[in-house]
């Protein structure tokens, strides 16, 4: 299955309940009219769009309806897709930035959204790419995370740049960076530890990790990726919220998408942050990973019956 597909399929559980549900109101009534609008804002509220947001695409369309004085339900279905599109699309390349020699991605967000697992499935994509990837074990604080670390590198086929439980996690991004230029590595992702977001010190341990790939490698990190779990809901957007304002946050892994039927919580990142999703997770899988795509997104999330 292509990445294309993967997208598609891990929103097999959101294209079930709300495509099938805009499907359903769009072409099952006759005319649109005030309940008709209201019932389109309560199916997207509900996928996690976001109330503003979903407040917002219903006047838009609403009003586009009463401008061309259309009542024919089929003739709105279009105009909505086209609006949550302009809401997703974003004008800057959203593919990822890995031009640098070497480049440094760095992975942050809280404990159990899916860093490590997302950390193994890009080492493999990139190295299937022709690229030469290293790993820096900067989650230091539990021995269990560097251990699965390593299970994942193993996994990808890549190598791993870890120290002992408890050590400074930039000494070990420090020391990966050496490695890369002294071995001549294309790509250094960095693992890092993410106890609660709330304490200072996890943020000011971020802080001191970027700090010194930046003094190490000039331009770098050129990725800082969030990593989400769709499945949180509207705790994933409070995350981007915490986690964008003091980490120079550049675009979003969005994981689990394929264990929600709620895949509006994509825009609802999207719309609060102006933070692109880049990359979504669709199992747990080594090849589990997809990168994102509006249009296929729309499409699931509203439906695709013309
Ligand atoms: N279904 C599904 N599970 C995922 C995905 N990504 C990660 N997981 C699971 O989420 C759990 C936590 O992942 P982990 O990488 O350890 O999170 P970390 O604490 O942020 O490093 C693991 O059980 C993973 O298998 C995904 O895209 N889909
Ligand atoms: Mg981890």
């Amino acid at each position: 299955m292509g990445l294309f597909g993967k997208l598609k399929e891990s929103l097999k559980k959101t294209r079930e309940s709300l495509a099938n549900k805009v499907e359903g109101l769009i072409y099952g009534r006759t005319q649109v009219d005030e309940e008709f609008y209201e019932d389109l804002e309560e199916i997207l509220i509900q996928a996690d769009v976001g109330v503003q947001t979903s407040l917002e695409l219903v006047e838009r369309v609403r009003s586009a309806m009463q401008a061309k004085k259309w009542d024919d339900p089929r003739k709105l279905h279009p105009m909505l897709k086209e609006y949550l599109r302009e809401i997703l699309v974003t004008r800057e390349d959203v593919g990822l930035k890995i031009s640098g020699n070497p480049a440094v991605i760095m992975i942050v967000g809280v404990n159990g959204t899916g860093k490590t697992t997302s950390i193994g499935k890009l080492a493999y994509k990139l190295k299937n790419e022709g690229r030469k990837v290293l790993l820096a074990a900067a989650d230091t604080f539990r021995a269990a995370a560097i251990d699965q670390l390593e299970v994942w590198g193993r996994r990808a086929g890549v190598d791993v740049i870890k120290h002992q439980p408890g050590s400074d996690p930039a000494a070990v991004v420090y020391d990966a960076i050496q490695a890369a230029k002294a071995r001549g590595y294309d790509v250094i992702i960095v693992d890092t530890a993410g106890r609660l977001h709330t304490k200072s010190n996890l943020m000011d341990e971020l802080n001191k990790i970027y700090r010194v790939i930046g003094r190490e490698l000039p331009g770098q990190p050129e990725e800082v990726l969030l990593v989400l779990d769709a499945t949180t809901g509207h705790n994933a957007v409070n995350q981007a919220e915490l986690f964008g304002k003091s980490s120079g946050v550049t675009g979003i892994i969005l994981t689990k998408l394929d264990g929600t039927a709620k895949g509006g919580i994509v825009v609802a990142i999207k719309q609060t942050l102006q933070i692109p999703v880049k990359l979504v997770g669709t199992g747990e899988k080594i090849d589990d990973l997809a990168e994102f795509n509006s249009e296929e997104f729309v499409e699931g999330l509203l439906g695709s019956k013309q």
